[in-house]
């Protein structure tokens, strides 16, 4: 029987918390009983925090691609992107063995490996690109100043150019945030104004804010915890309004 699935892709910067987020949103889904898997795609994850349904490292993994080709670790995870492309067909045929209505796809540390390759694009289309939506984790203290905010919203707004796909963007590990903290920051994904007046205090060059106030990529933010489980219905109801809300992909992507 083929499923109608769907992908969710964890995107965010280097420690930001997709493998936790992964591992905890598996977690919820299971509790509401529904069925999902997750797959692994960094051949570079030593240790991780869920056992991956799917793993990139039963192919190959960053060791194997320093000793094959002679690169660093730098250079290794940049072929290791690329080389997942070459993998694809394999990688959807194993997703496909199983029976479940989501695919929690956790990436690469570096999210640039993932946004900025050409295979990432070949392996979304290979799933289904009209079934994929990206969850962007927004580091919490990178989130805490307007200036790391703000740079935050453009490496999400550059994913979602790049990747072409509806993003749903989140606040992670914001039990490490008091509550006055959170809630300045969810106000500024929904009035950028306030942000505007902060970036003013800071003393940035404001031209950069016009262009992202004018794109209309700021979205609402949902803050999100693993350790607590805080936020997942958020997630859910972020996918569930982009498939069955009624609303079109053009409108949530721009
Ligand atoms: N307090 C708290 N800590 C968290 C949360 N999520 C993740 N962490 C911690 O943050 C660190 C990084 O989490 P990961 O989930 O490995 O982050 P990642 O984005 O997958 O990291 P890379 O793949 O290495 O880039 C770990 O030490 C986690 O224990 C959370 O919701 N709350
Ligand atoms: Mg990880």
């Amino acid at each position: 029987m083929t499923l109608d699935r769907i992908y969710v892709y964890f995107i965010g910067t280097a420690g930001s918390g997709k493998s936790c987020l992964t591992k905890t949103f598996s977690e919820w889904l299971d509790i509401k009983r529904l069925h999902c898997i997750t797959v692994n795609l960094d051949p570079g994850a030593e240790t991780m925090p869920y056992n991956p349904d799917v793993d990139i490292r039963e192919w190959f993994t960053l060791e194997d691609i320093m000793d094959n080709y002679g690169v660093g670790p730098n250079g290794a995870q940049i072929i290791g992107s690329d080389l997942i492309s070459l993998r694809a067909e394999e990688i959807k045929e194993e997703i496909e063995s199983y029976n479940c209505e989501y695919v929690l796809i956790d990436t690469p540390g570096q999210m640039e490996l993932f946004t900025l390759r050409r295979s990432s694009e070949i392996l979304i289309d290979m799933l289904d690109r009209s079934k994929s939506v990206m969850v962007f984790l927004f580091d919490p203290v990178v989130s805490k100043t307007p200036s790391g905010f703000i740079s935050l919203l453009f490496m999400c707004a550059s994913a979602t150019f790049r990747l072409k796909l509806p993003q749903i963007p989140v606040l992670s590990k914001s039990d490490l945030l008091s509550q006055e903290e959170v809630q300045k920051i969810i106000d500024w994904s929904i009035n950028p104004d306030l942000l505007y007046e902060e970036l003013q205090n800071e003393g940035l060059n404001l031209e950069l804010f016009y262009a992202l106030k004018e794109s209309g990529i700021s979205q609402p933010i949902s803050p999100v915890s693993s350790e607590t489980f805080f936020g997942m219905e958020d997630i859910y109801d972020g996918i569930q309004e982009i498939f069955y809300g009624g609303e079109d992909t053009e409108k949530i992507l721009f």
